[in-house]
């Protein structure tokens, strides 16, 4: 038996280099005996565990990472994150703790692999649905997903995904992964403090960020403070039809403080809603004529706003009618929201970007970039604040409660504290991205005794943005794990250009105090995903085919018109040709389609295959078509066949030893 090298590449921590480690290395040496084929070659990486430990030079700490994240060939994790994708405007799914990437889901942006957008008619009404004043926008920043709740823990139906940069929301349904809709903020260019959830999904609450007039028509700037506004829409979720229904949503204006994240109350603080704000400065960014840039402008204050919203209470005077109408959409004009009381506001400390509402409701837990501290308030004293009568107001007559009437405690953490989790032993953690690092702190009564002090901290790499923990935002943490979302990689992984990857950090959080492991680095190559959220595997129940051959993702049920096996056929109407497909291993039927130059193609597919994971592709050149169809999966393409020529469709998945067999000619007569 050999030695390990103990901690030479993992330092600060200790713990565990004991009991533990003879432990794995015995563990280890089981292994080594069962597996020892004595297959030197030279150099290499062989031998047993303990030749292989030494000669990859693995200390213990990295040992016991290895032995907590390795997943077997065919076992599944325990947990699934569900990852914003960022400026690739798609949502990742990945399994933890392997860490192993396992989905990505096309969301505002065409995909052609999965036949997002290249032809298929309902995928392209889907992303359609996400234009904006009938310009097609095929790009989008997706920030923060949000998981369906029920009582305020994860139920696995449905996940919503907001598109910072084109103020846009998406529904995903989890039964096929697949984005079923995109909504169009009617009043907002773009938006950040979205997707929360209330605790039973009855509105997604979508927050804006930078004021512009609401419906962003022109107004000039130097018409700020008059005419340009802030904005929280709440969508009200149909669960039934699986989709937001806007006929039944509405919006509150707000002063042009630039709103940023925002969370749903829970258990006791439910029906209410939490916004932070920056920029109450009213910076305009008038550089060039010898203002202040935002950095300075927007940060000059030591204090902004956290706005605290009645939602109950919105919603029934929005159901009242007492809204105007903007767009066609309707927002409880700022000065009803004062008369009704619907909206205060608590200073908080300078510059703040993450609010966080503790498990059981009773704290909400403010970030500020430019303050040290997290700075935690109480429901109860803000409710108290407003049951007496804020004296104050803002410039815009909303009332104010004074940060001292609000707050429970503020807990030193480092520096520029961003957003918050908690687990189930009475802990928070804290990203600090300019620390680039984790923060540990407990909360007070009635989490932990002894609380409201910081327990800990471990440097992550780096400059870290939002932190998750598992199940980390419901009303029940499970702990255990907590994956900080990176944006910078510097000197972790080969750089492949200038352009690195984001860097996904698991840290085991099963310890106490000050002990947490780094244990793995998953390197997104996509773009920069801002917010996960972590589910129990178990609570997912996904297809693992469509239930019934000829079903349709868009309505999740068995379209009438789709191909059936013995009913192919091609039918001429005129212009239009309309072609009924199957597609089953290895062959498409019909395999010859021929129609005119001009006419309108109408197809029809359906892949009947019922075996898991025999996708079928449609790969048509010429025409940018490609279809992913999935088994029991029925689509349609509809287009224009405006050049003549010959071209061979295949199928674009390798799907069975005959794969390359499965084509076909489209002929295309001049
Ligand atoms: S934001 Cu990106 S690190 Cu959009 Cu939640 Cu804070
Ligand atoms: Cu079907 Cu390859």
């Amino acid at each position: 038996m050999r030695h390990w090298r103990l901690g030479a590449r993992s330092p600060g921590r200790p713990r565990r280099a004991g009991l533990a480690v003879v432990a794995m290395v015995g563990a280890l040496a089981l292994v080594a005996a069962a597996c020892d084929s004595g297959n030197g070659n030279g150099g290499g990486v062989s031998g047993d565990a303990s030749d292989i430990a030494e000669a990859r030079n693995l200390s213990d700490d990295d040992i016991r990472a290895a032995l907590m994240t390795y997943t077997p060939s065919g076992v599944h994790d325990e947990y699934i994150l569900i990852a914003s994708g960022g400026h690739a405007g798609q949502v990742l799914v990945i399994g933890m703790p392997s860490m192993r990437i396992l989905r990505t889901i096309a969301v505002f942006t065409p995909e052609p692999w999965q036949g997002w957008g290249y032809g298929n008619v309902a995928t392209e009404e889907v992303l359609d649905q996400g234009n904006i004043e009938g310009k097609e926008i095929n790009w989008a920043d997706t920030h923060h997903p949000a998981l369906s709740e029920t009582e305020g823990d994860y139920d696995g139906q449905f996940v919503f995904i907001n598109d910072k940069a084109g103020g846009r929301v998406a529904t995903i349904d989890l039964r096929d992964f697949e984005t079923k809709q995109i909504v169009k903020n009617p009043i907002a260019i773009n938006d950040h403090g979205g997707t929360f959830v209330t605790p039973n999904t009855e509105w997604i609450i979508e927050g804006g960020q930078y004021a512009t007039p609401l419906g962003w028509d022109y107004a000039p700037i130097e018409n700020y403070n008059e005419q340009y506004r802030g904005m929280v829409t709440f969508w009200s979720f149909d669960r039934d039809a699986g989709r937001i229904d806007p006929s039944q949503s509405f919006a509150m204006e707000l002063p042009p403080y630039w709103q940023d994240l925002c969370d749903a109350g829970k258990l006791v603080s439910d029906g209410w809603v939490f916004c932070n704000s920056f920029n109450t400065e009213l910076a305009t960014g008038a550089t060039l004529e010898g203002g202040e840039p935002f950095e300075a402008g927007a940060s000059a204050r030591d204090n902004d706003y956290l706005h605290v919203i009645n939602l109950n209470r919105a919603a029934e005077v929005a159901a009242a009618g007492g809204t105007t109408d903007v767009k066609g959409f309707p927002v409880i004009p700022l000065q009803t929201s004062i008369d009704e009381g619907l909206l205060h506001f608590v200073p908080e400390p300078k510059s703040p970007h993450g609010v966080d509402i503790a498990p059981r409701g009773d704290y909400i837990v403010i970030s500020g970039k430019l303050d040290p501290h997290v700075t935690i308030y109480s429901f109860e004293k803000i409710m108290a604040a407003i049951e007496a009568g804020p004296t104050e107001t803002d410039d815009y007559g909303v009332p104010i409660i004074s940060l001292d009437d609000a707050m429970e405690a503020q807990v030193e953490l480092g520096l520029g504290p961003l957003h918050t989790n908690f687990d189930d032993q009475g802990y928070g953690y804290t990203s600090l991205f300019l620390d680039s690092a984790v923060a540990r702190w407990s909360l007070g009564d009635p989490y932990r005794e002894d609380g409201w002090k910081l327990e800990g901290t471990i440097p992550v790499h780096y400059n870290i943005g939002h932190i998750a923990t598992a199940e980390g935002d419901t009303v029940s943490p499970d702990g255990q794990y907590l994956v900080a979302l990176n944006k910078w990689s510097i000197d972790r992984f080969f750089p492949a250009g200038p352009l690195l990857p984001q860097n996904f950090q698991l840290i085991d959080i099963s310890g106490e105090g000050e002990d947490m492991q780094l244990l793995y680095d998953l390197p997104i190559p996509d773009a920069e995903p801002h917010y996960v959220q972590i589910i129990k595997a178990d609570k997912l129940d996904p297809f693992l085919v469509y239930p019934e051959i000829g079903y349709d993702p868009a309505t999740m049920s068995v379209d009438p018109n789709a191909p059936k096996q013995g009913e192919e056929r091609i039918e001429r109407n005129g212009d239009t040709v309309e072609i009924w497909m199957t597609l089953v291993r290895s062959h498409y039927t019909p395999e010859r389609v021929e129609v005119n130059q001009g006419d309108r193609v109408i197809w029809h597919f359906t892949n009947v295959d019922t075996a898991q994971d025999a996708t079928h592709g449609f790969a048509l050149p010429g025409y940018n078509i490609n279809l992913s169809l999935e088994p029991g999966e029925t689509a349609t393409i509809e287009f224009d066949a405006d050049q003549s020529g010959v071209f061979t469709w295949y199928c674009s998945e390798f799907c069975s030893a005959l794969h390359l067999e499965m084509a076909g000619y489209f002929l295309v007569a001049p």
